[in-house]
């Protein structure tokens, strides 16, 4: 019994190598191609509000984890009081859930509710 094949063989695809050309003189030219990376996706640490966690124990906190000076986090507080939330930082994947791990875990030690999240960095 005869088979036959169903598809024709195809070409292998390109090499992603310059190829090298020849200019008019025949000398070997080799085409530049610049790399492209894309960066890595970041995400911010964003802080919510609550009505019972004391603004002093907030400020200590963004401070703290945050590395920010006393006035931007008094600041950063009064905006998350006032807005419902606002991010303290932004940070790879890792570090962001681990500043907002120790920041979950100091309020739960001192028995405050406060709450935190992360989440990617919109392009
Ligand atoms: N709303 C709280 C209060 O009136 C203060 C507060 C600010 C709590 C920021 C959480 O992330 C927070 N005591």
């Amino acid at each position: 019994m005869d088979f036959m094949a169903t598809k024709f063989p195809t070409k292998p695809p390109e090499p992603s190598v310059p190829k090298p050309d020849h200019d008019e003189g025949g000398a070997v030219v080799l085409e530049r191609r610049t790399e492209r990376v894309k960066p890595p996706q970041m995400y911010q640490v964003v802080m919510l509000n609550d009505d019972y966690t004391p603004m002093e124990f907030v400020v200590v906190v963004i401070q703290e984890f945050f590395g920010k000076d006393l006035e931007t986090a008094t600041r950063l507080m009064l905006k998350i009081h006032l807005d419902g939330k606002a991010v303290c930082g932004v940070y790879s994947r890792d570090v962001a859930v681990m500043k907002a791990d120790q920041v979950l875990e100091a309020a739960h030690k001192a028995g405050h509710p406060l709450k935190c999240v992360c989440e990617p960095v919109e392009l």
